[in-house]
């Protein structure tokens, strides 16, 4: 808003300026060069219209704005043909629903017109009316489909496609201590609440992850300061605090989130295992249910597919919590993957080890590495259909597992561009159903025929 407002005042003074400097010298324009705008990638995207801006042209007095629905400008909009504008923002409105539009922007001073911007294409929201489409996943699907989200991706195309394919999200990063609980006896829940109260306005359900997870622990707790007792103490009031805020609108917890090491199957030396001991995760369990008798209980891992001593380890676990009677209701497989590794079978015979169990299995943070030996610039052909056969067999195997087991199948991230893994790894990757303009890949095609 304040930009908008700076933007109007600077666009007087600009148009102002020029307008004195033209009245003291009549050929002062004569000979003008002005640059061409650049325009920023387009915002507030609706059904019928959408908002673009771009940088002041030194000089400018106006802009021209242009748009058509072919990116030749053939088909320009009789209201958007070289219309005059004086700020250098315009939204653009009275558009179609479901509709690609083509803009591009000259700057003016009297009769000297830059050259043409560089083009950008938007395409307008959908209306909806095809909610029952069954291409969309939520509707093809017979278990909940789920989506990894952030507070600030909620809006625009993202909220469309939230709305049109998924059941389910879980935050991807905005309920983990450290945002939720950023210093001692302060809690900040601003992310969290806004993620939580979107998805209840949308009718979405929301996936709580992860309370307790080593790599987002705040380093308050990590150097506590005080007694083991009052760490546990902090622990659980943390905990009861957080679960009694969304009592009712969070289905299910990860509540300890990759509590094992790779390939020993060790507990991991954490400071909650340093600080409450080795029976600190089902501490933490028994505070979830002391807390929301309803909400599901989840232990949520990485490699369960193709680490079997970790795997082991933590099925072993679970078998001793159900022996025991400590609540545990679900086992998370995040399903980190690889377009060409681990192989269905192997796939299908571990979700068995846990729905053996009785538990609940949530294929929980679903992405498929179409790059991992960073041989690939871009996204082949191949590579994109390598990567379809992949997403179909992990829902196929997902859709065969037992009804009473199913509870979701989350994906990590809408489009290609958001994903975790190219920081992570650094270099290119495509792990995603869509690709960075909203457009479903084949791995969208994927996931509709492993319901078939
Ligand atoms: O994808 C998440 C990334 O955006 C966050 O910065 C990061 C730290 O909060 O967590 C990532 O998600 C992780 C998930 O919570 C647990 N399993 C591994 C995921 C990738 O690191």
């Amino acid at each position: 808003m304040k930009n908008r407002l700076f933007k109007f005042l600077l666009g007087i003074l600009t148009v102002t300026s020029t307008l004195l400097v033209a009245c003291g010298d009549d050929d002062s324009d004569d000979g003008a060069e002005l640059s061409a705008p650049e325009i920023g990638t387009p915002t507030e995207i609706t059904q019928n219209s959408f908002f673009i801006d771009w940088p002041f042209v030194e000089g400018a007095e106006a802009y021209l704005i242009d748009v058509a629905t072919d990116d030749e400008f053939n088909d320009l909009l009789t209201s958007y043909d070289a219309l005059r504008n004086g700020f250098s923002e315009i939204t653009v409105t009275g558009l179609e629903a479901s509709t690609t539009y083509f803009v591009r922007v000259q700057a003016v001073l009297r009769d000297v017109v830059s050259d043409y911007s560089n083009v950008v294409s938007v395409t307008t929201l959908s209306e909806g009316g095809n909610s029952g489409s069954d291409t969309f996943l939520k509707n093809a699907a017979d278990f909940p489909v789920g989506m990894a989200v952030r507070s600030n991706r909620l809006t625009g195309q993202h909220e469309q496609i939230l709305l049109d394919e998924y059941d389910q999200i879980t935050s991807e990063y905005e309920m983990k201590m450290n945002i939720m609980y950023p210093s001692e006896g302060n809690f900040d829940f601003t992310s969290a609440d806004a993620t939580v109260d979107w998805a209840i306005d949308n009718g979405l359900e929301v996936h709580g992850h992860a309370l307790i997870w080593h790599n987002a622990t705040p380093s308050w707790v990590e150097n506590f300061s005080g007694t083991d007792e009052e760490f546990e103490d902090m622990i659980e009031d943390y905990i009861k605090t957080v679960v009694t805020r969304y009592k009712g609108k969070v289905k299910s917890w990860d509540v300890v989130n990759e509590a094992f090491e790779d390939n020993t199957g060790a507990l991991r030396n954490s400071v909650f295992r340093q600080r409450m001991g080795d029976d600190y995760i089902e501490k933490c369990y028994n505070w979830v249910r002391e807390a929301d008798s309803e909400v599901l209980i989840f232990y949520n891992d990485y490699s369960m597919v193709i680490d079997a001593v970790k795997r082991r380890a933590a099925i072993n676990l679970m078998k001793d919590f159900i022996d025991r009677g400590v609540p545990v209701d679900g086992f998370g497989f995040q399903m980190h993957i690889s377009y060409d590794f681990p192989g269905k079978d192997l796939i299908a015979s571990t979700a068995k080890e846990v729905t053996d169990l009785g538990l609940l299995l949530h294929f929980s943070e679903l992405d498929v590495r179409a790059n991992p030996n960073n041989d690939l610039v871009a996204l082949t052909n191949q590579r994109a259909l390598d990567q379809q056969i992949k997403v179909r067999e992990v829902v196929e195997v997902y859709n065969a597992i037992p009804e009473e087991s199913k509870f979701a199948l989350t994906i990590w991230g809408m489009r290609d561009d958001e994903t975790w893994l190219v920081d992570f790894w650094g270099h290119p990757d495509w792990p995603l159903l869509y690709d960075s303009d909203f457009n479903t890949k084949k791995a969208h095609t994927g996931f509709l025929e492993g319901l078939d």
